[in-house]
């Protein structure tokens, strides 16, 4: 037998079949409930294991954890009190550098535990993940339900793993990856997540600090069809779309309504519209409950409708996500999203006409983008935000497992701008050592080259467009209008803007509050810019 089975065979004596199933600080001052662990968490309990979740995002968020040096030290002392040894970790892209960490941390204070990590991550770079760090015993890829009872159950029989499908794992020395596993066909058949083993009070008193009502997320299916090539999601549930059946979503809802007073749900799913005739009787089935309850969810424009939206509006919709991302038919090509901006302005403008509030969100850093690709995005993200939706920009990001991923794998780079993705730990310097060593498993810390507008920092662009789209949008239309004569766009404002935060402030550290408080400032001198150069052009 390998040094793992030895493990595995002691570990079971001490934990009895029990599992510490953990989530991790995420990068974002946002609570969010790990949804995935309390599924594998219902399923255990259904297979006679037992489980506990430990969310240390949350303990971060109620202030009982810090997100510093101190933090794997505090947190594999209050794990080792609960007296198991096989533990499960949850991570997307931006905190795996963290679970690796704390992954190496757990196996040298507790070196008979058992290290299982899952999520959309570890997923796609689970062999080099094991490659490079000998701590974690196995991975598992992919839907995590039944693989992980199926894993367990083969600990406790002392059973051959490679009969499980849908692992990575270290046996002798070598990496094995065993057949991977059937999606689950039926999602109904998943039992409902354990929200009473999660500390909810503690999540709803934190969330509505933000929002004043109770709010819990509520899965609804999984897997988008579409091909956009920088989406991790899609692939990771292998672009078929399974949905929860509308009479199992409005149980838990009532559910959640009895145990907690829920009033407003975020259903989850990449792409709620993606069988549009499922959401279509979902609506009609909250419509024919009377359901009380309000929502929002996340859709792509092509696949809405009036008649949908004026259906949603009537079932409790109350928020939609539409993700555009580019206002470049080119890029729209290219990216594989392919949605034609004109039905998507159609279909924002029909969203706000129903009364929906809408957050359209765009991405910037293509490597094919040009400058005016970009332009084209802007404008369209001020279009719509003038028109009354809420805009977010995020930065490009190689997610592994993507077709983005593996163009560029070899000419990926730690740029000045490359941290935005997770901020806070890419402080943790052991955290930037593990980014900086190994690209090919944290490539989301990195950048894609872009030819055509190399020079422009993406971190503090998205910062200064937040913020002035966010703020400023009708002052900033207003600039634009004066620009268009010498032929400047919004992306030349940003780069005046750049420069004279360089020469008026180049001590000053860019962050969102003194984006808002300097702008006006800007305007005075951007003012006296403009004339400069339409004076110029007069003399032209
Ligand atoms: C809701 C959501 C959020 C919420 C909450 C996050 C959360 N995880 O709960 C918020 C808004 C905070 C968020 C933020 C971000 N998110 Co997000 N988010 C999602 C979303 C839409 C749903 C997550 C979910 O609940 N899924 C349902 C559950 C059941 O699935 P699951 O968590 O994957 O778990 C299953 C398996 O993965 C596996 N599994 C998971 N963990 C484990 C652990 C063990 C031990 C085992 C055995 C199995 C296992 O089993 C589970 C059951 O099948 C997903 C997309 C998606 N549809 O999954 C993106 C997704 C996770 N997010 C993503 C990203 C990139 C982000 C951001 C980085 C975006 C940004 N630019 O800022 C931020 C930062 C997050 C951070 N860590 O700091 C990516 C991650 C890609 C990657 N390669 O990791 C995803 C996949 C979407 C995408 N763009 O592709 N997100
Ligand atoms: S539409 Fe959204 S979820 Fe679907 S593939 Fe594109 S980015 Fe991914």
């Amino acid at each position: 037998l390998g040094i793992f089975r030895k493990t595995h065979r002691r570990i079971f004596k001490k934990s009895a079949g029990r599992i510490c199933l953990i989530n991790l600080p995420r990068s974002i001052d946002e609570v969010h409930i790990p949804l995935g662990l309390l599924s594998l968490s219902a399923c255990l309990e259904e297979a006679s294991f037992s489980s506990s979740v430990i969310d240390f995002d949350l303990m971060h968020m109620k202030g009982e954890i810090s997100c510093d040096d101190t933090f794997l030290a505090k947190a594999v002392s209050m794990i080792d009190r609960l007296g198991t040894d096989i533990y499960g970790i949850t991570a997307d892209c931006a905190n795996y550098p963290l679970a690796v960490r704390f992954a190496q941390y757990l196996h040298q204070m507790l070196p008979e535990s058992l290290i299982i990590l899952g999520g959309p991550q570890a997923t796609f770079v689970a062999v080099e993940t094991l490659k490079a760090f000998p701590e974690i015993d196995v991975i598992v890829t992919g839907e995590g339900e039944v693989t992980l009872c199926e894993l367990l159950k083969a600990f406790q029989n002392h059973a051959d793993l490679r009969n499980v499908r849908g692992i990575v794992y270290r046996e002798n020395g070598n990496i094995i990856a065993t057949a991977s596993r059937d999606l689950i066909e039926n999602l109904d058949s998943i039992p409902y997540p354990v929200f009473q083993a999660y500390p909810v009070e503690d999540y709803l008193r934190l969330s509505m600090a933000k929002v004043s009502h109770t709010y819990l997320p509520l899965e609804v299916g999984r897997g988008c069809p579409k091909n956009c090539y920088y989406c991790a999601t899609s692939r990771m549930w292998r672009r078929v779309n399974r949905t929860k059946s509308p009479e199992r979503v409005y149980q838990e809802m009532l559910l959640c309504q009895r145990n907690f007073s829920i009033e407003e749900f975020f259903f989850v799913h990449d792409n709620i519209v993606a069988n549009n005739r499922f959401f279509m009787e979902l609506c009609m089935y909250l419509i024919g409950q009377r359901s009380p309850f309000k929502w929002s969810c996340s859709a792509s424009t092509d696949r809405l409708s009036k008649e949908l939206i004026n259906l949603m509006a009537k079932a409790g919709c109350t928020n939609v996500f539409l993700g555009v991302e580019s206002g470049s038919p080119k890029m729209q090509r290219i990216m594989g999203k392919m949605l034609d901006i004109h039905y998507a302005d159609n279909m924002v403008e029909t969203c706000l006409g129903a009364g929906l509030g809408v957050l359209t969100s765009f991405i910037m850093g293509f490597p094919e983008e040009t400058r005016e690709d970009l332009d084209m995005t802007l404008e369209k993200a001020l279009k719509y935000r003038l028109g009354g939706a809420k805009v977010q920009f995020s930065q490009l990001s190689p997610f592994a497992g993507t077709p983005l991923y593996k163009e560029y794998l070899h000419d990926l780079f730690l740029g000045e701008d490359s941290s935005c993705m997770s901020p806070r730990h890419f402080q943790f310097n052991d955290c930037k050592y593990l980014i900086s060593q190994y690209p090919e498993i944290f490539s989301s810390f990195y950048t894609v080259p872009r030819a055509n507008y190399a020079d422009i920092n993406l971190t503090n662009a998205l910062y200064f467009y937040d913020i002035i789209f966010g703020y400023y949008a009708h002052p900033f239309a207003n600039v634009l209008d004066a620009v268009k004569s010498v032929r400047e766009g919004p992306l030349d404002v940003y780069e005046h803007w750049e420069k004279w935060r360089m020469e008026k402030h180049f001590d000053t550290k860019i962050t969102p509050d003194f984006v808002f408080y300097s702008f006006n400032e800007f305007l005075d001198c951007y003012d006296q810019i403009i004339s400069g150069m339409l004076s110029e052009r007069q003399k032209e």
